[in-house]
């Protein structure tokens, strides 16, 4: 739970001193002292001119932070040198660590690609726009299905006031670059929701080819290989030197480390030639890793270059867990598809230079619903009328250890996925709470709930349902009663396909069908 200290009076005072109360701890002291001696000095200036003014420009005046959110597709909890990988290198994404705070219970609001980012851009749970999961919800063979899962949606509708449109009226040009996977249409695309600009985004959940051509109808080409991480670094150094003059968001999320696993030749024979770790051994991925680091470490020397540094704030984030088949996310469980923490924990790094203790480390459970209000408050953007969050800003919690107000946070998955290598399913329809160290798991086929104690058993490997029947009870009372505030369906129709005794390797027509979309939509 968060600490307990008072909130501070001015916003430039906190970040002069070394978070160190609770659970926002600073590992070292922090950098660039002068700095904050001197944003101290003109903190209460920077407050009378509102929330979103909090940095001092070059020539003196003040000026709103842009904003750069940079959103990794399926990186891992550990796949990254700051997480603990000894076997992947980032010493960009290190640097930019050690630079800002490390939170350790970051979480994705779905173990799968499309409803995490419905999430981030709605500001909202997925009961409440329906983008469940990646595709049809009835993955896998039909017979092993005991339920009829909840009806997916896979489009984020146009009438939701996206996080761009919520920050356009503070003044921001706004571009997404990459992966964007919540509709193709010209009113749901990125530029129908509110970005000025959209580079590679649109319905689909991954790159035909990581080199040029890349065969994305909103990509020109560009020479015989190019690489697309390298592309879309090159994009976002464009964006940032045209509006280097007015505040910006750039929504960065790159299709890497989503499958197809490929990469640069040179770079992959680097990691052949290294000794796997902790189950981390694929090289072509790590390479993949590398590049997307190394742009990482442009667009910083780039923001140094232009002295945009520390005006803006840097988040680094990925949607999901790391592919099961690919990657390692142990000690914890589970992989991409699950509610384990494998599928939902991430690495995620705040850099805010004057505002954030560089080297700090954060160990608040926090979750993509929380972007939305927090980018709102950072801009110094009112919240659009009418418009209902689900998070809440994290603005006092990295700046001054302020504590979150809520009790829980939750997941919503009704669906099927069915599993890469052996055994069924990575996950059956179910869903989560986490409050406190605690996280409770309920499945819906048969009502099944799983308790553990994440403080003492972070690889989940100790049920604790049957031991701590009134924990289990609580925890599952506050579960049902977010489902019913937010009106999440629970599947409860029998499949009448199902035939749990069918034998592997037959799927009836719908799972032949089933099975044929996937390919489409990993
Ligand atoms: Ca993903």
């Amino acid at each position: 739970m968060g600490p307990a200290a008072p909130d501070a009076e001015t916003p430039g005072d906190v970040a002069a001193e070394p978070i160190t109360r609770g659970e926002c701890r600073s590992m070292r002291m922090p950098e660039r002292m002068g700095r904050r001696r001197f944003l101290k000095r003109f903190g209460a200036l920077a407050g009378m001119l509102g929330a979103g003014r909090h940095v001092i420009g070059g020539a003196g005046r003040p000026r709103k932070c842009n904003i750069l959110f940079i959103l990794i597709d399926d990186l891992g909890w550990r796949d990254v040198g700051f997480m603990g990988s000894r076997y992947y290198e980032t010493p960009d994404l290190d640097r930019l660590a050690a630079q800002g705070m490390v939170f350790t219970r970051a979480y994705a609001n779905a173990p799968n690609c499309a409803p995490t980012r419905a999430c981030l851009m709605s500001g909202q749970y997925t009961p409440r726009h329906g983008i469940y999961t990646v595709g049809s919800s009835a993955r896998g063979n039909s017979r092993y299905r005991k339920l009829i899962p909840v009806k997916n949606t896979t489009t984020l509708d146009a009438n939701v006031v996206t996080l761009a449109e919520a920050l356009k009226p503070a003044g921001y040009v706004c571009a997404s670059m990459g992966k964007w996977h919540l509709g193709g249409a010209d009113e749901t695309k990125p530029t129908g929701q509110g970005f000025d600009v959209n580079v590679g985004g649109n319905a689909a959940g991954h790159p035909r080819s990581y080199f040029s051509p890349y065969r994305n109808r909103d990509l020109p080409d560009g020479p015989k290989g190019e690489y697309l991480t390298d592309r879309l670094t090159d994009e976002a150094l464009k964006f940032i030197e045209a509006n280097r003059d007015r505040p910006f968001f750039l929504y960065l999320p790159h299709y890497a480390v989503h499958t197809p696993i490929q990469a640069k030749a040179e770079m992959i024979a680097k990691y052949k030639a290294k000794k796997p770790d902790g189950g981390q051994k694929n090289p072509a991925y790590a390479a993949m890793i590398e590049s997307t680091d190394q742009g990482v470490g442009r667009i910083m020397a780039k923001l140094d270059e232009l002295k945009l540094a520390d005006e803006t704030v840097v988040v680094f984030f990925s949607d999901n867990g790391g592919h099961g088949q690919v990657t390692s996310m142990a000690p914890l469980r589970g992989s991409k598809g699950m509610l384990y923490e494998g599928g939902i924990r991430e690495p995620m790094i705040v850099r805010w230079p004057g505002k954030v203790a560089a080297g700090s480390r954060c160990e608040t459970a926090v979750i993509g619903v929380d972007f939305y209000p927090t980018f709102l408050e950072i801009a110094g953007a009112p919240v659009p009328k009418g418009k209902v969050l689900d998070g809440e800003s994290l603005v006092g919690l990295m700046t001054r250890g302020k504590p979150l107000k809520r009790k829980a946070i939750f997941w919503h998955f009704p669906c099927y996925l069915q599993a890469y290598g052996p055994g069924r399913w990575r996950t059956t329809p179910a869903g989560a709470v986490q409050q406190g160290d605690f996280k409770l798991l309920e499945f819906f086929e048969d009502g099944r709930l799983e308790l553990y104690n994440l403080k003492e058993d972070i690889g989940e490997s100790q049920d604790l349902a049957a031991k701590m029947p009134d924990k289990t009870q609580e925890l599952h009372a506050l579960l049902k009663a977010w489902r019913k505030r937010l009106g999440a369906p629970v599947p409860t129709q029998r499949n009448p396909d199902y035939d749990p005794s069918a034998p592997a390797g037959k799927p009836n027509k719908a799972g032949k069908k089933k099975a044929r979309r996937k390919k489409s939509t990993p």
